[in-house]
């Protein structure tokens, strides 16, 4: 029964251990680079986007998006190389098919304050609404998380 008691008390305490660790690296992440705690507000309107902030921290980021309307707008992130302005475009929207899309809202509706929380690699991004004209009206904006 001790030793029973004894192994019961060990692998309480080896799970105490590995709670601690895992508690201590995640705060230590998000405190890391301090530039995206608390998240990135992004505000939408016909016909911009606007960041609170152009860079990130790699790791989860949250971004706050408000649209201010009049349209209904998409958040669209993409990982690439490219300038905001300088994505293919036919038809009036980005082609996507060739892009590398890291995740998306593909409605945020006049007057909502939808959060989009996602993983970004270290890596430049763009981030555009894709509703056909919206783009080439100027819905792009750069991020870059380092
Ligand atoms: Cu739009």
């Amino acid at each position: 029964m001790d030793r029973l008691f004894a192994r019961i008390t060990i692998a309480a305490a080896a799970l105490a251990l590995v709670a601690t660790v895992g508690c201590s690296s995640s705060s230590s992440s998000s405190s890391g680079g301090g530039s995206t705690s608390g998240g990135v507000s992004a505000t939408e309107k016909d016909f911009s986007i606007t960041l609170s902030s152009s860079t990130g921290t790699a790791g989860s980021t949250t971004f706050n998006i408000s649209n201010e309307g009049p349209s209904t707008h998409e958040f669209v992130i993409i990982k690439t190389n490219d300038a905001p302005d300088a994505l293919p475009v036919t038809n009036g929207s980005v082609d996507e098919s060739g892009l590398t899309i890291v995740d998306e809202n593909e409605a945020v509706a006049p007057g909502t304050t939808p959060a989009l929380t996602t993983n970004l690699d270290a890596g430049s991004y763009v981030i555009i609404c894709n509703v056909t004209g919206h783009y080439e009206a100027g819905m792009h904006t750069a991020f870059t998380v380092n």
